[in-house]
């Protein structure tokens, strides 16, 4: 008889993997699992209930918030404030930081990024979209946790997480040590291990990107997509190319089948399009968690310098093998940008630590 195991069950059974915690992170992560199951139930049935549709708002980068997109930033700033364990929450759907300074989060030690439903753009198409979490604990030592706490390093990720609202609900996280995706069954409503130890295959067959901007793209991916299309049956090609429009579900395919998202520099994002906090650096994570790759076509995600909450990276992510072939073909055909990424590292390492800025 197969052991039904919940996240919870799960989280608590992995707790001694980590000596230092104390139980926060354990809670920190059942919180957010608790705030996705109402997300889940609202996104259902978003058809059926007058959340659909735009608000009138927009966010921090213009974009139209739709009330789905509000009610789910609200549900998760909700559930980490209640929790006590959360100091600074940086999200895609506030302009700044909030910092947390209730009488129970006084001991909190944990940032967390989030985009709460990312590929908002397709609620009302009925396509899948997700929420993206990204955990940190806190560097700064005592008194209030400061905005440098909300812009460390991806390598800094203690954890990281998404939860796809697709054909079923799944929320698929790492705190480092491997990577487990939990299936919710309505009929407990609890989010049950399903995938336990994911890896991504090193080699996909399966790629991702929104070709509409070929005409923007950098030569070096040009030369990526039509090396992708060839002929070439001993290596599988022509390549499968499948685009969702929401980053959760790109990559929750490739992660089980294999493949590469990729969201380059174009024309109207100069310096991509995703965003480094919430949705890059804990994609990134997951993804080498998994056995895969993740880097910007040159450089590392989880090594890129944070200077700004809501700042923007290229993206390639997925099969070892697929990136590297991206990377060599950036390397060749587009070593400028390359260049400029260095300059970039490079001033920002000079910079004082406590500058911030827009890259
Ligand atoms: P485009 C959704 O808005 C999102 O942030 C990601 O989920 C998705 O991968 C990307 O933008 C889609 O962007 O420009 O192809 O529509």
């Amino acid at each position: 008889m197969s052991v039904v195991k919940t996240l919870g069950q799960f989280i608590i059974e992995k707790q001694k993997d980590f000596p230092y915690a104390k139980g926060e992170l354990s809670r920190l992560l059942r919180d957010i699992g608790i705030a996705s199951k109402i997300v889940n139930r609202e996104v259902n049935k978003a058809g059926l209930v007058d959340i659909l549709g735009e608000i009138g708002t927009t966010n921090t980068h213009g974009e139209s918030q739709k009330k789905l997109d509000v009610f789910a930033n609200e549900q998760f700033i909700s559930a980490l404030t209640c929790g006590g364990e959360c100091c600074i929450i940086v999200s895609e759907e506030n302009d700044d930081a909030i910092y947390i300074e209730s009488e129970v989060s006084q001991n909190a030690k944990y940032i967390v990024a989030i985009d709460p439903l990312d590929g908002s753009s397709n609620i009302d198409v009925n396509v899948g979209v997700g929420t993206i979490f990204s955990i940190y604990r806190r560097k700064s030592l005592d008194g209030k946790a400061t905005l440098q706490d909300a812009l460390q390093k991806g390598v800094d990720q203690v954890a990281a997480g998404y939860v796809v609202y697709g054909s079923s609900a799944m929320l698929v996280y790492t705190t480092g040590k491997g990577v487990n995706g939990f299936t919710l069954d309505p009929s407990i409503g609890e989010f049950c291990l399903s995938h336990p130890d994911m890896t991504i295959p090193k080699d996909g067959y399966i790629y991702s990107i929104n070709e509409g901007n070929y005409g923007h793209f950098p030569q070096g991916v040009k030369k990526y997509i039509k090396y992708c299309q060839v002929m070439d049956e001993e290596t599988h090609r022509p390549y499968s190319s499948r685009y969702i429009g929401s980053m959760v579900a790109d990559l929750h395919r490739n992660m089980i089948k294999g493949g590469i998202f990729i969201y380059p520099t174009t024309a109207s994002a100069p310096n991509g399009k995703l965003r480094l906090v919430y949705e890059c650096n804990p994609m990134a994570f997951i993804i080498e968690q998994a056995g895969g790759r993740a880097t910007d076509g040159f450089e590392r995600i989880l090594d890129k310098e944070v200077t700004s909450l809501h700042q923007r990276s290229a993206i390639f992510l997925g099969s070892e093998n697929m990136v590297l072939k991206a990377e060599e073909l950036m390397k060749e055909h587009s070593p400028e940008i390359g260049r400029v990424i260095d300059i970039q590292s490079a001033s920002s390492l000079d910079s004082d630590a406590s500058k911030v800025g827009n890259l």
